[in-house]
C-alpha cells in the first residue's frame, strides 16, 4: 500500500516538477554574476512551464545573482496566475523515485549564482487559474531577505523536445 501512494505522488510531482530537457537554461555563469553592477538580486533566465487547461500546477525556474556585499535571501514569491506559489526542492530517494518538499527560502551568498532548474529547486505554481500556453507570460514578484521586491516576467515553454509528457 505504502509503495502505491509513493508511486502516485512520484507521479504528480513529475508532472509538476519533473522532466530534464530544459537542463541548458540551468547553465551558469558565476563570471556574469560577479561583475553584475553592485547591489540588490539580478534574475535572469525566468520560464515557466506550459500547462494545459486540466493542469493544477506548473513550476517557475529562473537564475538568481547576488550582485550585492552582503547575503541575501529568496524568502517568497506571489503571482497572480495561481492561488499559491511555493518555493520547493525536488529530491530523489535511494530508489531513484522523486519527491519535492517546500524549501525555507533561497540563500544567496554575496556574488553567488543559484540556478533554479528542473530537477533541482523551483517555484511552484499552485492551483492554476488558467492554462499556460506556450509564449504566454506569467508575472512574478519575488520577495528578498535584504533586497527590494521584485516583479518579473516569466515565459511559458512547452515540452517541444519530445521526453515525458503529462496530459
Ligand atoms: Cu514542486
Amino acid at each position: 500500500m505504502r509503495t502505491h501512494i509513493v508511486a502516485i505522488f512520484a507521479l504528480a510531482a513529475l508532472a509538476a516538477c519533473g522532466e530534464r530537457e530544459h537542463r541548458e537554461t540551468a547553465a551558469s555563469s558565476s563570471g556574469s554574476c560577479a561583475s553584475a553592477p553592485a547591489g540588490g538580486v539580478v534574475v535572469s533566465d525566468a520560464w515557466v512551464r506550459a500547462a494545459g487547461a486540466g493542469q493544477r500546477a506548473s513550476a517557475v525556474y529562473l537564475t538568481l545573482c547576488n550582485s550585492g556585499e552582503g547575503p541575501d535571501r529568496l524568502l517568497g514569491v506571489s503571482t497572480d496566475a495561481a492561488e499559491a506559489a511555493e518555493i520547493h526542492q525536488t529530491r530523489k530517494d535511494e530508489a531513484g523515485v522523486a519527491s519535492m518538499a517546500p524549501m525555507d527560502g533561497v540563500a544567496l551568498a554575496p556574488k553567488e549564482e543559484v540556478a533554479l532548474a528542473p530537477g533541482g529547486a523551483h517555484i511552484m505554481l499552485i492551483g492554476l487559474k488558467r492554462a499556460i500556453e506556450a509564449g504566454d507570460t506569467v508575472t512574478l514578484t519575488l520577495e528578498f531577505e535584504r533586497s527590494a521586491p521584485q516583479t518579473i516576467k516569466a515565459q511559458a515553454r512547452g515540452l517541444d523536445g519530445g521526453g515525458h509528457q503529462h496530459p
